[in-house]
């Protein structure tokens, strides 16, 4: 049954068939290329937070202060400490920082860190990263919570609290979801020696 075009309709419906296939092929090797891409980008600012944590040179948050960040009620606030900057007493962030140790350490250590001490060489001296700046709506400069290439705040997790050797920098992943550990979700170590763990799958 040929008509005047030179197909057959089944050769038609052919034709289409393997485009289509063609074509979702090539957008799934583009998803995944992308998704490769977000995991390098998220294990490198992973990389950044370590850094600011351990510090390099004697400067960084656990050198300055002996603490991992984390936050008391939630860890999605973590790495905000890292990027708040001492810009003098009665400033919000300068607050902030004070009102984080008070819950971690008391008061009287609170009072002792929240300023460098040049003798000793403790105290706070931050910020330890910088991530860009943003504005709210009313054109106020704010500080963004670090978050990874699928815009999921980064966690900081510890066994228990201050327990410097379990502590990890968590990305939950492309799926935004705590899995535990396994499946999607990327961890990094700041000082174990089991450095990271990347997504099912997933090689560098
Ligand atoms: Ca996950």
């Amino acid at each position: 049954m040929r008509n005047g075009s030179g197909f057959t309709l089944l050769e038609l419906i052919i034709v289409l068939f393997i485009l289509g296939i063609v074509a979702g092929a090539v957008a799934y090797s583009g998803g995944r290329s992308g998704e490769r891409a977000a995991v390098i980008t998220t294990l490198e600012e992973m990389g950044e937070i370590k850094k600011a944590i351990r510090g390099e040179g004697g400067y960084g948050f656990y050198p300055d202060l002996g603490l991992i960040p984390e936050d008391p009620t939630s860890h999605e606030y973590a790495t905000r400490y890292l990027c708040l900057k001492d810009d003098g007493a009665g400033s919000n962030e300068h607050t902030e920082m004070h009102d984080f140790l008070v819950a971690t350490l008391g008061s009287a250590e609170a009072d002792k860190l929240i300023k460098w001490d040049k003798y000793n060489r403790k105290g706070w001296r931050g910020p330890y990263i910088e991530p860009d700046k943003k504005y709210d709506a009313g054109g106020n400069k704010y500080f963004p919570l670090l978050s990874d290439a699928w815009g999921n705040y980064y966690r900081i997790k510890m066994d228990s609290s201050q327990d410097k050797d379990s502590a990890r920098i968590v990305s939950f992943g492309a799926n935004g979801k705590d899995n535990g550990g396994s499946e999607d979700d990327i961890l990094m170590w700041i000082f174990g020696t089991n450095p990271v763990r990347l997504p099912d799958g997933f090689t560098l």
